[in-house]
């Protein structure tokens, strides 16, 4: 079993995750953590921050001389903001009593933001005792763990992408899904999708969004291929897979709905047209003539690309605040105070996705193949793909 743990305020001093249960000699560097947190901070529509933010990675623990112990994973990641503005911030987010507060309490709630549900929660008069932590800054330390695990599931063959198939009311063609080696195509695009016409589209809607000082959601698409047959299960509802990955993505900050395959859309048709029709050939083994199912039928990935939608809702962050709401102080009625924000952020949004249906794919994968090694990881992953072939129904 692979869990972690992520903890740190978005203008604090850092992030921390804590990564347990990956085997022993598995092959990672910071660089390559500093890559995948290089592609979450892209994407047009995003604010000030992300052009001065360094995500500088530290790796304080489970790995030597390249390759982890077995141990836990440790890893930090620097806010720059602490060390750019260190008037405002070492003080405001000191951890010391007598340091704070040194700014005014944010009362003033946004509609749609956790402010106001986590200040009656806690019992907090300042909304940013809530919003340091609701803040989407924490899907950094996401992705640093989700670059392990994505190493680790390529060890067994499997290759996640992710794109942008919708920006505000912009959709891309279902004709431009990336194949497995199409991601460093589709991060070279500023809001990580194929289609051209449709990118277009949605870089004009953020331009527009942005002048009106709005902000903008979309849907975003996960794909993993090369996914072992068998992962997750049917025996129990919190071992089915696509409950796993739902859970994990609808947890990422502003997602509002997850589809798997195109749950949706089948939803509408008859059970004669709702399903992946099953053929079988002695070259190809078995084959699903479609993909409605998402790779997923019965709790258990089929062998099939694995698709995950998520819907993020527009930003609760506007930079011109116009949605009504009250002072938590006084009770006046009034607009939200101003926070720094993005006009949208999307593209990032498809980048921690993908990092956490890694999350998800990996500890099924643990679960299924264990292993103190990597070594032993695959050698028990080549062992069940030979007992499959080998098996009653073959694959
Ligand atoms: C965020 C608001 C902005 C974003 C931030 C998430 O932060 P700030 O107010 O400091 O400019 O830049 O995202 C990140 C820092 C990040 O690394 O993704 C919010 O309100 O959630």
């Amino acid at each position: 079993m692979l869990r972690f743990l992520t903890a740190g305020e978005s203008h604090g001093p850092a992030l921390i995750v804590v990564v347990e249960g990956l085997p022993a000699g598995l092959e990672i560097s910071t660089e390559e953590i500093s890559a995948e947190l290089a592609r979450r901070r892209l994407g047009y529509g995003r604010g000030p921050r992300m052009r001065f933010e360094q995500d500088v990675v530290t790796l304080v623990g489970g790995v030597r001389h390249g390759r982890t112990l077995g141990s836990p994973v440790a890893i930090e990641i620097a806010n720059s903001e602490w060390e750019r503005n260190p008037e405002k911030w070492q003080t405001e987010m000191s951890p010391a009593a007598e340091d704070g507060p040194t700014q005014a309490p944010l009362t003033q709630i946004r509609p749609g933001h956790a402010d106001l549900a986590g200040m009656q929660k806690y019992g907090f008069t300042d909304a940013r005792d809530v919003l340091e932590r609701a803040s989407a800054r924490e899907t950094a330390a996401r992705v640093a763990a989700g670059t392990l695990v994505k190493k680790l599931l390529a060890t067994l063959g499997v290759q996640i992408v992710s794109h942008v198939v919708q920006m505000g009311s912009a959709k891309a063609a279902g004709a431009h899904r990336p194949g497995p080696n199409d991601l460093a195509l589709v991060d070279a695009n500023e809001v990580r999708c194929l289609d051209a016409v449709a990118a277009e589209a949605m870089v004009e809607e953020i331009k527009e969004a942005a002048k009106d000082g709005d902000s903008l959601g979309g849907v975003v698409e996960v794909i993993a291929y090369g996914v072992p047959i068998g992962l997750g299960s049917h025996v129990h509802w919190d071992r089915k897979l696509d409950a796993a990955l739902a859970q994990s993505v609808m947890s990422i900050q502003a997602v509002k709905g997850v589809e798997i395959g195109d749950g949706f859309e089948v939803a509408g048709r008859r059970g004669s047209e709702a399903h992946d029709p099953v053929t079988w050939t002695e070259e190809g083994g078995y084959q699903r003539g479609s993909a409605l199912a998402g790779g997923v039928e019965g709790g258990m990935s089929t062998g099939e690309p694995l698709v995950v939608r998520a819907a993020m809702k527009p930003l609760a962050t506007l930079n011109r605040p116009t949605l009504a709401t009250v002072d938590t102080r006084t009770k006046e009625p009034g607009v939200s105070f101003k926070e720094r924000t993005d006009v949208t952020a999307v593209p990032a949004c498809a980048v921690v996705a993908e990092h956490m249906v890694a999350l998800v794919l990996a500890n099924e994968a643990t679960r299924k193949f264990g292993g103190d090694s990597v070594a032993e990881f695959t050698r028990n992953h080549q062992a069940f793909v030979a007992s499959l072939a080998a098996g009653p129904v073959g694959v």
